[in-house]
């Protein structure tokens, strides 16, 4: 809607003042949050995402549109009602035991926010029990594992091991991903998604979720 596109370029810009400025005048105006969110903000995100996969956005300006969106959200966050729905669902992200890196995770977990859905990072070498409990404690639908290190590959098929074994996780749909990951890798090991990168998970956890 036209109302909001001024919001979604804003976002698409990374333009974090102006974004919260936007959306206050937006509510002011008796716009709905849920409303704001899905016509305004995933709007931005998405032709970020699209930018992003066509090349012709990169890493630091991702972040900024993720910054700009984080700025919006907290004016509509108190705005919701308990019974306002407006993730798409949880989704459980982290990085496997032995493994420090982040950015890539950061800017996965961010595009999946932008995406719609409700983002649990639980950080960096985490051992497999760790994402179990999470897994449960956050009733996800969804479990990112990422990983950078070819020597820490396994460890993503011992965290699929023990989610599978316990009974309450075991049916949470999980995505691998992560520089050293392959589409084989995912098929060898069970997993039910695989992205190569940001955007590629977005679509994958749609799916997930249908
Ligand atoms: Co390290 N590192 N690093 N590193 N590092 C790599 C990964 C490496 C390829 C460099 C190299 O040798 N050419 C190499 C791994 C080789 C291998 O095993 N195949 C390597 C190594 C060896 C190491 C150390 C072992 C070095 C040492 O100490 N001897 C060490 C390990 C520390 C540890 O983790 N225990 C180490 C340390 C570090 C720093 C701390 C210095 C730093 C990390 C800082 C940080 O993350 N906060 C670092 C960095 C920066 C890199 C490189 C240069 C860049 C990684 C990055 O951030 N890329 C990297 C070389 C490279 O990639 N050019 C390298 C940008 C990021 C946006 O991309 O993370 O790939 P990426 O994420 C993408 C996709 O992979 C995908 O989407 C993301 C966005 O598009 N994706 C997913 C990621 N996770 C996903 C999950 C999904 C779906 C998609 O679903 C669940």
């Amino acid at each position: 809607m036209a109302k909001y596109q001024e919001l979604a370029d804003t976002v698409f810009r990374g333009d974090a003042a102006k974004c919260r400025e936007l959306s206050l005048k937006l509510v002011d105006g008796g716009a709905g949050p849920i409303e704001i969110l899905n016509e305004g903000l995933y709007v931005g995100m998405a032709f970020v995402g699209d930018k992003f996969k066509s090349g012709e956005m990169f890493i630091p300006e991702v972040l900024r549109a993720a910054n700009a969106m984080h700025e919006s959200m907290d004016v509509l966050r108190p705005l919701l009602t308990e019974t306002e729905e407006i993730s798409k669902g949880t989704v459980v992200f982290g990085t496997v035991q032995g493994d420090l890196h982040d950015i890539g995770k950061n800017l996965v977990c961010m595009m999946l926010e932008g995406g719609g859905f409700n983002v649990v990072d639980i950080g960096v070498d985490i051992p497999a029990e760790k994402f179990v409990e999470e897994v449960k404690k956050n009733k996800a639908k969804v479990l990112g594992i990422s990983t950078l290190l070819t020597m820490t590959m396994p460890s993503i098929d011992d965290v699929v091991k023990a989610v599978r074994a316990d009974n309450v996780a075991k049916d949470v749909k999980i995505m691998i991903g992560g520089a050293p990951v392959t589409r084989q890798y995912a098929d060898l090991i069970g997993v039910d998604g695989y992205a190569p990168d940001a955007t590629g998970a977005v679509d994958v956890t749609n799916e997930l979720c249908k």
